[in-house]
């Protein structure tokens, strides 16, 4: 087992892996911008390295300084958390030449679910079900129009190296393709220097349903159910629950396997998400997450397992500590993303903390870097923190969550607090009666502005 690891990422979840590492008795070293000084990750790790000036690119996605900090403090291996070099295949490629390890999987695993349109043909020969489309790149607006006439409109086009919903256009008749097509590809090249685009059939109004997956690198791999994501504001996610409201055993046990079997198939190493669109009972594939995600822990306490202590685990080339018949489902979690932005337009929020205290109590977990006093920097994500609660079924959590919210002060700064206080009045959020569509279609209602 590794003695230190390094910890490439700021705010809840560099706590969250410190936690995970202090419990297996391995040191931590955290890295931070100037703006992050006084951070909570650098006061609660064993040991921090500054690493450049607040601009991410120069300190957070700075390799050189990265890989320098881990040869400074002697650390063996670097987990990276989400966002920032969390999917960069060819960070991993560098971690590793430095005789670093990596915690997460290969840079090959990395590169090809990058790669949307190598993702899904990967997947389809693993005998996951994908959506109807083009299965591979279409060339030019010819083609783009023949896979249009042959799977009928409404049809999406999307960048393949595109991702959380850039480089994606709907065309709803054939007149609309020309113009859908020029943009997804200009949107690929602008943001991704690829213009490559492939085609799918657009289901209408599907649920976001994600399962999660954990491998150990060596043919072995488990899942860990499903999480429903569904609820989500221009592509990022404010409310996700695991169980699925809407999906039964038999369905969770179905594509639970045909996903496990398929990332033990191609040794998978650590945690990852697939990532399905659920529509009339019938799960596709569009993605698949090389990392650990935002909302992991409402799938740690339903299974009562900790992630990143398996993540370390098998990086260290140790075995996993479950199989798949030790992981029960127990009851039902649900997680807020608590941002520092103002509503109604989301605009972000940042500023100095004047009070703060967490929820507490049977159920109720609060992953989140606020200390009183802190002043949240300008420059990082608006997340400030996850609040989870968990009940013994859907309605207990949903109390639970409402009267944790209750306890919740954050002054100083707006947040985005009183849109879950206003989500918990929602007949529709209430009963899980949800898609991909009703969140925009609520704030379009709801917080006209
Ligand atoms: C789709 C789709 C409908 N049909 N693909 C958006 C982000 C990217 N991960 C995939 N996305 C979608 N792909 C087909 N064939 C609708 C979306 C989509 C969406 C998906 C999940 C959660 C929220 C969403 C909001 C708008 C569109």
């Amino acid at each position: 087992m590794f003695d230190k690891i390094l910890i490439a990422n700021r705010g809840e979840i560099a706590l969250r892996v410190i936690r995970a590492a202090r419990e297996m008795g391995i040191a931590t070293v955290a890295v931070h911008s100037t703006a992050d000084s006084d951070a909570m990750h650098v006061r609660m790790a064993d040991e921090s390295v500054c690493i450049g000036p607040p601009p991410s690119p120069q300190s957070y996605l700075s390799v050189p300084a990265i890989i320098s900090a881990c040869e400074i403090t002697g650390a063996q291996a670097i987990h990276p958390g989400y966002g920032f070099l969390s999917e960069n295949a060819e960070f991993v490629q560098i971690v590793e030449d430095h005789g670093i390890t990596f915690i997460g999987p290969t840079a090959e695993h990395i590169r090809v679910m990058g790669d949307k349109i190598t993702a899904k043909d990967t997947m389809r020969a693993l005998g996951v079900p994908c959506v109807p489309g083009s299965d591979g790149g279409v060339p030019d607006l010819a083609a783009a129009k023949r896979i249009g006439e042959e799977f009928g409109y409404p049809v999406i086009i999307k960048a393949t190296a595109g991702g959380g919903g850039r480089g994606m256009k709907v065309a709803m008749s054939a007149d609309e393709m020309e113009s859908a097509f020029m943009t997804a590809r200009a949107e690929g090249k602008a943001a991704f220097g690829n213009d490559e685009v492939y085609i799918e059939k657009y289901l209408t109004t599907p649920r976001h349903i994600e399962i999660q997956v954990f491998g150990d690198g060596k043919g072995k791999a488990v899942h860990l159910g499903e999480r429903d994501c569904s609820l989500q504001r221009r592509h990022q996610k404010v409310f996700e629950e695991a169980p699925g409201p809407c999906i039964t055993p038999e369905e969770r046990a179905r594509i639970g396997k045909v996903c496990a079997d398929a990332v033990a198939k191609i040794n998978y190493i650590g945690a990852g998400t697939i990532e399905f669109l659920y529509e009339n009972g019938e799960f596709y594939f569009i993605e698949m997450n090389t990392r650990l995600q935002v909302e992991h822990p409402v799938t740690e306490g339903i299974f009562g397992v900790d992630l990143v202590r398996e993540q370390i685990l098998v990086a260290a080339g140790e075995p996993m500590s479950f199989g798949q018949d030790d992981l029960v489902i127990n009851g039902h979690a649900i997680e807020v993303r608590i941002n520092a932005e103002k509503l109604p337009n989301f605009s972000p929020c940042p500023g100095k903390i004047t009070a703060f205290h967490a929820p507490g109590g049977l159920g109720v977990r609060m992953d989140s870097a606020l200390y009183d006093g802190y002043s949240i920097p300008p420059y990082y994500d608006s997340l400030i923190g996850k609040l989870i609660v968990q009940g013994r079924d859907r309605d207990e959590a949903l109390a639970r969550l409402n009267r944790a919210l209750g306890e919740l002060i954050v002054d100083g700064i707006d947040t985005t607090v009183p849109l879950f206080h206003a989500l918990l009045q929602e007949p529709d959020v209430l009963s899980g009666d949800y898609n991909i569509h009703w969140l925009e279609r609520w704030l379009a209602e709801n917080m006209a502005q």
